[in-house]
């Protein structure tokens, strides 16, 4: 785990419907990707991130009719609500795809011929259910009825009866190479939503309608200039389009076949079903990973405007602050698993263990110094027992642990190890007593304060994935040189010549100031 790894790694979000603002589902999947990519940035690789919004397809031409304007001016506004919200939740991305683009147009088109090329399209005549919501097509056999006898898809949405001309693709063809692929150890995960593709594909494929006739919000077939693609034929294909296909470019050459594909449990279907098919067919290889997320419930509810608790994730971040906010979504919910949220549990997560754990800690140690030492880095003399116990357990989460659970997207337990190693800190802190020694033993006072100091500037390095704003700060506060801020790097000799240099740290600022709920009764209705 320790060595560097230098590889590509090519990640991407779902793009988002931008047909309404964006909810915390979106935060949140874009802030696991996030804390991914930095994570693999962090490790060396050369990482390419993508994000944006799925514009096309019949749910955003209804929202904009319904608003009395046109498809693109809602998309137009919406997207850009989406970008800011990743930028004011820091998440970097290299791209931020919006499929109304050209390039997006272009490339989709190519992936079409291909497809056609191939002998996997033809026309027919389309007669079945539709979701809008879903954008999906469903079998009878997989419907439901709600309340009031309207049948309902498997995510509970609407289905309308429909009946159109359509260009089909034949995805009956790739069943067998579907089912060795949902098979292929890591393909998908997690497991349980690995079953249930398999169990799906299992019951045999049906052909696949992938044009639209009766509406024109969408990327033209090629030499069919009255059918619009299937919106998810297109969506799909951003992934390639931000690679620069269907030019040989090095970025296609370098970072295709994407090493994961971070979607929520909704939409795993299209991507390792359809997605998958459409690859083969174009002979493009297929993604090598695909992780469905769970969903992120409010108090263990469903957000919808009729409950009225739909909440806005940039008002979250102004409310909470953005590491905090981007700790607690990671910190809180097993990755893969659904969760829920509320102000009080934020609350409660960053006072206890961001402000109370982690920033006293730091807050302590350096403040000490500025005060005591004025400022100069302590000196060590020699190593206790207890010294290098802190040692060993700092350094074998943040040069093993905690690498290896991010790197297995065990999101929720590399946190948990950096936690443990924030309290080993905390407990060696208490013991050692520095304050204490100040008149007695000044030299081993030093050498306790040098000992936190480098552990807490490891603990520092590891967790920049998920709090990147706050760690740098701390890293910047503590002088620790930029090019030792990685997981390898922060274990090197760095601190003996910062402390035998001239550096001084000042009173250090508070990093995590203590979150109060606004209102005590908000919340409990
Ligand atoms: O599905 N918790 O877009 P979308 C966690 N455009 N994740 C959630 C969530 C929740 N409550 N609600 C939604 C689409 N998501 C398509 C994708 S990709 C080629 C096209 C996740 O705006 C959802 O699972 O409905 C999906 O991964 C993402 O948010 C965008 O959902």
């Amino acid at each position: 785990m320790a060595e560097t790894d230098t590889s590509q790694f090519y990640i991407t979000t779902a793009i988002n419907y931008p047909n309404g603002r964006p909810h915390i589902g979106h935060a949140y999947e874009g802030i696991a990707a996030d804390v991914i990519a930095r994570f693999h940035r962090l490790r060396g690789r050369r990482v390419r991130f993508q994000t944006g919004t799925d514009e096309h397809g019949l749910k955003m031409a209804r929202k904009a009719e319904e608003q009395g304007r046109t498809p693109r001016e809602l998309a137009d506004e919406m997207s850009s609500y989406f970008r800011e919200m990743d930028d004011k939740l820091n998440i970097s991305y290299d791209r931020f795809i919006r499929t109304v683009e050209d390039d997006h147009h272009r490339a989709s088109q190519a992936l079409w011929r291909r497809m056609e090329e191939a002998g996997d399209l033809y026309l027919d005549r389309y007669e079945g259910w539709y979701s809008v919501r879903d954008e999906a097509y469903y079998d009878e056999s997989e419907l439901k009825q709600g309340d009031d006898g309207q049948k309902l898809s498997p995510q509970d949405t609407p289905v309308e009866w429909t009946v159109e001309e359509s260009w089909f693709f034949r995805l009956s063809k790739y069943q067998e190479p579907l089912l060795e692929l949902l098979k292929t150890p890591g393909f998908l995960e997690p497991a349980s939503r690995r079953n249930e593709m398999i169990a799906f594909v299992e019951q045999g494929l049906r052909d696949l309608s992938v044009s639209r006739t009766s509406f024109d919000w969408g990327v033209k077939v090629p030499g069919s200039e009255n059918h619009v693609m299937y919106v998810w034929v297109d969506a799909l294909t951003n992934y390639l389009t931000g690679l620069g296909f269907p030019e040989e470019t090095h970025e296609l050459a370098d970072f295709w076949p994407a090493d994961l594909h971070l979607i929520g449990k909704d939409i795993v279907r299209f991507h390792t079903v359809y997605w998958p098919a459409f690859l083969m067919s174009a002979r493009l290889p297929v993604p090598r990973a695909v992780f469905g997320h769970g969903f992120l419930l409010n108090r263990g509810q469903k957000e919808s405007k009729s409950l009225g608790n739909v909440t806005d994730p940039v008002a979250l971040a102004e409310q909470f602050g953005v590491d905090p906010l981007r700790y607690f979504l990671m910190r809180e919910v097993a990755f893969g698993k659904d969760g829920s949220y509320s102000p009080e549990a934020i609350v409660e997560r960053t006072n206890g263990e961001l402000g109370n754990a982690f920033g006293n800690l730091a807050q302590r140690t350096l403040g000490f110094i500025a005060k005591n030492l004025d400022g100069y880095l302590p000196a060590i003399c020699g190593h206790s027992e207890a010294d290098n116990a802190l040692f060993m357990t700092v350094d074998r989460a943040v040069a093993q642990e905690i690498p290896a659970a991010f790197e297995a997207l065990a999101l929720q337990q590399g946190i948990e190890i950096w936690l443990q190693a924030v309290f080993a800190c905390n407990a060696y802190i208490d013991a050692e007593a520095p304050w204490a020694l100040r008149k007695s033993d000044p030299e081993r006072m030093e050498t306790v304060l040098a000992t936190l100091y480098i552990c807490i500037a490891q603990l520092a390095a590891a967790i920049q994935p998920v709090i990147p704003e706050s760690a740098q700060k701390l890293l910047d506060m503590m002088g620790v040189p930029p090019e030792n801020r990685t997981y390898q790097g922060v274990r090197e000799h760095w601190y003996s010549p910062l402390a035998e240099s001239d550096y001084r740290i000042e009173k250090p600022m508070p990093l995590f100031p203590r979150l109060e709920l606004p209102d005590a009764t908000e919340g409990t209705d």
